[in-house]
């Protein structure tokens, strides 16, 4: 009843991920995922050289005590390394709790609340004919929720948008160009603003009023400006519009949340309770965009989730490939127990990904289901991801017409 081990296994199937692997004294394995995007090395460093001395000889089964031990003893709260780290140790020992009871996950969580848990995918295109094919293809796989990202005429590749996709491409697992050091992407919002509705109202001439559509912003517009876009887009019928305003600035999402009824959406850079204590509180948003990775673990955003469920807040977590399949497992979990489970991101892992990280997660008929292995259900080829070398990868910079760093 002791952890005998901890290992911060950090590898570059496709892109850099950072995991905690945990054994008991018993030889029970649980796998946690501490991956914070372009950061990667702060949160191992913070692991191996603060974390790990802590857990060797504690009781893997106090969870929370554990967490709170990490969190509290630490005495320098909250941030995203932070939390990160938090989360893997959380989720490597839920994945132990969970195999020793010899049940999935979710089953201790509270059991499943639903037959799977609806997924959204990423199309892109830069311009409508592209977005079109990569909206029919998501189709084709089975998807029921489909996030819209275009380009903007005049303005080059922006993040969100990936290359356009002809028949028979590779598929593009991560939409930004991460590069060794970041590259420097040109943006406008006026030229933004004046397109997108457009784009909006051709994808529903297009393909109908039933399909779910969603939208991310990035954080890109000042409240005015997302006021402005959510009315007009309130004809499309989106399911949410995601990070309209940077979120440290709460009291902004007032401003947009008085002028339209667009959903909202935001949190994936938050990462704890208090980050949405004004926007859950005044209910100035519809939908938790936290990844268990970067909230502190399972423990933590199931608090959370919690305390939105008063207030019909619902979840839509943060699932691109830069969370790991640990992670998207891990949430999956968290997503079929909850009773305000909303929507869940599902941007496919690259098969690089998927050969070192072996997930017993299924996507059928547009919906996510996390297997019915005993804990997470997520096995690591170490073997495998020693030969994926770490490689350093910054996300992209934005930068206005007039060269003034903006928001990506
Ligand atoms: C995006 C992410 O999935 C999303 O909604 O905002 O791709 C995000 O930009 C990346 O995870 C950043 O690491
Ligand atoms: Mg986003």
């Amino acid at each position: 009843m002791t952890i005998r081990n901890a290992e911060v296994l950090v590898t570059s199937p496709g892109r850099n991920f950072v995991t905690l692997r945990i054994t008991t004294d018993d030889g029970v394995v649980g796998l946690g995922d501490a991956t914070v995007n372009g950061r990667e090395l702060a949160t191992a460093a913070y692991l191996s050289e603060h974390v790990v001395p802590l857990l060797i000889g504690k009781d893997e089964h106090n969870i929370e005590d554990m967490w709170q031990f990490l969190y509290r003893g630490a005495y320098w709260r909250r941030g995203p390394i932070t939390m990160a780290a938090i989360a893997a140790v959380d989720v490597a020992l839920w994945d132990i709790k969970a195999k020793i009871a010899g049940l999935p996950l979710y089953q201790l969580l509270g059991g499943a609340s639903r037959v799977g848990a609806l997924a959204y995918g990423h199309a892109s295109g830069s311009d409508n004919d592209a977005l079109f094919s990569s909206i029919r293809n998501h189709l084709d796989q089975g998807f029921k929720a489909i996030r819209i990202q275009t380009g903007v005429p005049g303005l080059g590749q922006i993040y969100g948008v990936a290359t356009d996709q002809r028949p028979g491409e590779r598929y593009d697992y991560e939409p930004a160009k991460r590069l060794p050091l970041p590259a420097e992407e040109t943006w406008d919002t006026r030229a933004y603003l004046r397109h997108i509705p457009s784009v909006f109202a051709a994808v529903r001439e297009e393909f109908g009023p039933e399909l779910i559509l969603l939208h991310d912003g990035h954080h890109r517009m000042t409240p005015n400006q997302a006021a402005s876009l959510g009315k007009s887009l309130e004809p499309y019928d989106l399911f949410w519009l995601e990070d309209c305003t940077p979120g440290e600035n709460q009291e902004g999402l007032r401003r947009v949340r008085s002028q339209t009824t667009t959903p909202l959406a935001i949190g994936e850079v938050f990462n704890s309770v208090f980050d949405y204590q004004t926007l859950i509180t005044e209910q100035l948003i519809d939908y938790v965009r936290s990844a268990v990775t970067h909230t502190g673990g399972v423990t933590a955003l199931k608090k959370l989730m919690d305390f939105a469920a008063i207030y019909q807040i619902k979840s839509g977590f943060h699932g691109p490939t830069d969370i790991s399949p640990v992670g998207q497992a891990a949430q999956l979990h968290l997503g079929m127990a909850i009773h305000n489970f909303g929507i869940q991101e599902y941007m496919k892992h690259s098969p690089e990904t998927l050969e070192v990280f072996q997930t017993s997660y299924t996507f059928e008929n547009g919906l996510l289901h996390p297997g019915n292995n005993p804990g997470l259900g997520v096995d690591y080829n170490e073997e495998l991801a020693a030969s994926y070398g770490y490689t350093t990868a910054y996300l992209p910079v934005n930068r206005l017409l007039d060269g003034t760093v903006h928001d990506w």
